[in-house]
C-alpha cells in the first residue's frame, strides 16, 4: 500500500518527495514553501507526511472553477506530452479518485462536485507520493493509516496557524483529538476498540473559516510502528 511510505522517516520524505529540494535548487519564489514551512516540514515527528488539499491544483486553499480549468489543461497537456501548466502546483491533487492517473474521470468527479457547490467545502486532505506536488499550500501534516489504540501526532505547518486559532474536531469514527501544549500540534488518539478499516474523520475549521476533512483508516497494528507512538 502506497500510505506505507507515511512510514518512512521524515529525512527520506523530503528527498522522496523533492519537495523542499527542487523548491530550493531554484531559488526563492512563490512556488516554493517558506522558510518557516520548510522549517517545519523539516522537523515532522517520524512518519508525519505534509498533506494537500485535494483538487486543489494551484495550491491556494479554495477548490473552484479555477482548478476545474487547471485540471482540464493538465488532462490536456498530459495527453500530447506537454509540459505541465504552469498554474499547476500540486499535480497529485489532481487525482480526484486515488487510482494514481490524471484523466477524465477526475474532471467528471471534479464537476460533481462543483455541481453543489461553487467551491468544494469541507475539502479533503490527502497525500499520495508518487505524483509530483510542490506542497506550498499545505497547512497540516499527519500520520495516516493508524492503528487500533495508537496516539498519533497531527501537526499544523504554517506559522501562522496554532491550536487556538484552528478548530480540529473529531467528525465521526471511533477517535479523540487533543491540543498539545506546544500550540502547533495535537494528539490524535484512536480507540482501544477501533477496528482495521473504521474511518477517522478529522475536520479542520481554519481561521478563515475554510473548512478541511482529514479522512484516516484505520489499519491492522503493525510492529514496527508500534513502539514509536504508543
Ligand atoms: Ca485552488
Ligand atoms: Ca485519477
Amino acid at each position: 500500500m502506497l500510505r506505507l511510505a507515511a512510514y518512512l522517516s521524515i529525512g527520506c520524505l523530503v528527498a522522496g518527495l523533492g519537495v523542499a529540494r527542487t523548491a530550493a535548487a531554484a531559488g526563492p519564489g512563490a512556488d516554493e514553501p517558506s522558510a518557516a514551512a520548510k522549517q517545519a516540514l523539516s522537523s515532522l515527528e517520524e512518519g508525519s507526511v505534509p498533506l494537500y488539499v485535494l483538487g486543489d491544483l494551484n495550491q491556494d486553499g479554495r477548490v473552484d472553477k479555477e482548478d476545474r480549468r487547471l485540471l482540464s489543461d493538465l488532462i490536456a497537456a498530459r495527453a500530447n506530452r506537454a509540459p505541465t501548466p504552469a498554474g499547476v502546483k500540486c499535480v497529485a491533487a489532481g487525482d480526484l479518485n486515488l487510482d494514481r492517473a490524471i484523466d477524465r474521470e477526475d474532471l467528471a468527479m471534479l464537476d460533481s462536485w462543483l455541481a453543489k457547490q461553487s467551491e468544494v467545502s469541507p475539502a479533503a486532505l490527502d497525500y499520495e507520493p508518487s505524483l509530483p506536488c510542490r506542497l506550498t499550500g499545505a497547512f497540516v501534516a499527519s500520520w495516516l493509516d493508524p492503528s487500533p489504540g495508537q496516539k498519533i501526532p497531527v501537526t499544523l505547518l504554517r506559522p501562522d496557524l496554532t491550536t487556538r486559532n484552528v478548530t480540529a474536531a473529531i467528525k465521526s469514527g471511533p477517535g479523540t483529538i487533543q491540543s498539545r501544549a506546544d500550540g502547533k500540534s495535537y494528539d490524535l488518539q484512536v480507540n482501544d476498540k477501533a477496528k482495521p478499516g473504521d474511518l477517522i474523520v478529522v475536520l479542520f475549521t481554519l481561521p478563515n473559516q475554510r473548512q478541511y476533512a482529514l479522512s484516516l483508516p484505520i489499519s491492522q497494528p503493525s510492529p514496527a510502528q508500534f513502539p514509536k507512538h504508543r
